[in-house]
């Protein structure tokens, strides 16, 4: 493996100076250090390489091929870490985080050559540029179990990914158990997008997913998509549901794509957008609202409830903002931070705080960018999901087989083209990071998704954590880096679409 550009890492650290040559890992080397990564690291190196490191045991002395692990918060940032191979290998993290990315640093270094397996010299420091680094996975759509959650979790938190948003309710399925709402799960979760097969997470198995999202410092964002996206709501309790109001878009999309037009109270097949809301005017619906957010609180540590907001075609303005600024409100009172697509912006009343999340172009289109930049007016901030750069279910090229079209084809440069504060205009502070979401209408299985994540996933990576202005933080840099991924992909049995711009190496 030869690299003209850097080190095979993504995403690009802060600092990174090379080394000369390899550290060679034979025999039995150990790890040091009393952290929960160690373990990882093990586990992690005896997939990808067979060799069994073994864990030192405390205060024995550092020879020769060992790998260090240790915390220094007093001189390394949160979620930052250095990095040194020499005759050893040492990681420092600022907690417990930053040593955890500085391991999955340390396996990208960790390659196979002719005279074995050795982990490239290198120095590194490293800390990220953004603190939300997000990806979206749509569980409604399709739906994906708890195992699979996991290995989605696994395999994004390698590439320094600390937020994972559950698009969990929308108009094909409702997938949390609620226990004062029981038919939202019986009655409304059996199915997906095109009668496929859906599910929901119990209660246990939503804590498993955030306890095993935390193990890889991930925290879990849930969304109940509100006011619209709620027609499975209404197969469960018709009471709180409008009748679908039909687009002209849906109804021509749904010709085109041989799908039904919703019909109240029926589960819903189809993929259509807009065509369903909740009834803002009955106070019933925010007992609703309130019960839903209150149990989604009581089982997630994390800060956020995402309250939804996009998409409510059929819904009056007026109505709309009553219904915003009162689910955000909602929020607020049971103690987190609401979280709401950008068109909640909208509203002159929506809770203080309330961060937004920006779905719009990289070169926003009519009133998107004043939606958003509310948030920030109303003492929040914003997460950004540009559409035509971090919609991984958007195709790579007019005839990949997976995916839409409606906002952009995303080829990998374009994915990794961009810049998220140069979008809205608003001040640099203001962007708590970004978010890369699948939506899941034509992913029916994992590796489906995992065609369409890998590698674009690695692009906004890279845009999240890595220095805007760094030396390698360019395209041809890293689609070398990119390329260096496949061998760890392939061990970790990652589907990723073998783009064929990217030099994808062999080991
Ligand atoms: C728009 S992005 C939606 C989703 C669809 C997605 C498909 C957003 C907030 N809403 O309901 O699944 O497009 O790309």
């Amino acid at each position: 493996m030869v690299l003209t550009h850097s080190l095979p890492v993504v995403p690009l650290p802060a600092s990174v100076v090379a080394g000369d040559g390899r550290m060679p890992l034979a025999g039995t080397p150990r790890v040091h250090g009393d952290t929960p990564s160690a373990a990882a690291l093990i586990e992690a190196v005896r997939r990808r390489s067979g060799i069994g490191l073994a864990s030192a045991s405390p205060g024995s002395a550092v020879e020769a091929g060992d790998v260090v692990l240790r915390l220094d918060a007093g001189t390394v940032p949160s979620e930052g870490y250095r990095l040194r191979t020499a005759e050893h290998a040492e990681i420092i993290g600022g907690d417990e985080a930053g040593v955890f990315y500085g391991v999955q640093t340390l396996l990208q270094l960790l390659r196979e050559d002719d005279s074995g397996w050795g982990v490239l010299r290198a120095e590194i420091e490293d800390a990220p540029r953004f603190g939300y680094r997000g990806v979206m996975l749509d569980v409604t759509r399709h739906f994906f179990n708890v195992d699979e959650v996991i290995a989605f979790i696994d395999r994004t938190s390698a590439l320094k990914f600390n937020r994972l948003h559950l698009h969990l309710s929308d108009d094909q399925g409702w997938r949390i158990q609620i226990d004062s709402w029981p038919l939202l799960t019986e009655r409304s979760s059996a199915t997906a997008a095109n009668g496929d097969p859906g599910g929901f997470y119990t209660k246990d198995d939503y804590r498993r997913i955030v306890e095993h999202a935390a193990s890889r410092h991930m925290i879990v964002v849930p969304e109940i998509d509100l006011p619209g996206h709620t027609h499975a709501i209404g197969v469960a309790y018709p009471e709180l549901v409008e009748a679908p109001v039909m687009n002209d878009s849906l109804v021509a999309e749904s010709a085109r794509l041989g799908q039904p037009l919703p019909v109240a109270g029926e589960t819903y097949l189809g993929w259509g957008v807009g065509h369903s809301s909740v009834r803002i005017r009955e106070e019933r619906t925010y007992d609703f609202v309130r019960d839903v957010v209150s149990e989604l609180a009581e089982m997630t540590p994390g800060p956020y409830i995402h309250v939804g907001g996009d998409e409510s075609l059929g819904t009056t303005q007026e109505d709309f903002d009553h219904f915003v600024e009162r689910a955000t409100a909602i929020v607020t009172e049971a103690g987190k931070i609401p979280v709401a697509w950008h068109e909640v912006g909208a509203a002159a009343g929506i809770a203080e705080g309330t961060i937004g999340q920006y779905w719009g172009m990289t070169v926003p289109s009519g009133s998107h960018a004043e939606e958003a930049a509310h948030f920030v007016e109303r003492g929040g901030a914003l997460i950004m999901s540009a559409a035509d750069a971090t919609y991984l279910d958007m195709k790579y090229t007019p005839d990949f087989p997976l995916g839409l079209t409606w906002a952009a084809i995303i080829d990998v440069r374009s994915a990794y083209e961009w810049e998220p504060t140069a979008v809205l205009d608003v001040p640099d502070s203001a962007i708590l990071g970004i978010e890369t979401p699948l939506w899941s209408e034509t992913t029916r299985t994992m590796d489906d998704v995992e065609q369409l994540v890998f590698p674009r996933a690695a692009c906004q990576a890279e845009v999240a954590w890595s220095p805007k202005d760094a030396a390698d933080r360019t395209w041809e840099s890293f689609r070398e880096r990119l390329g260096s991924l496949a061998p760890l992909w392939k061990a970790e049995g990652v589907s990723y679409h073998p783009a064929p711009e990217i030099p994808w190496t062999e080991r």
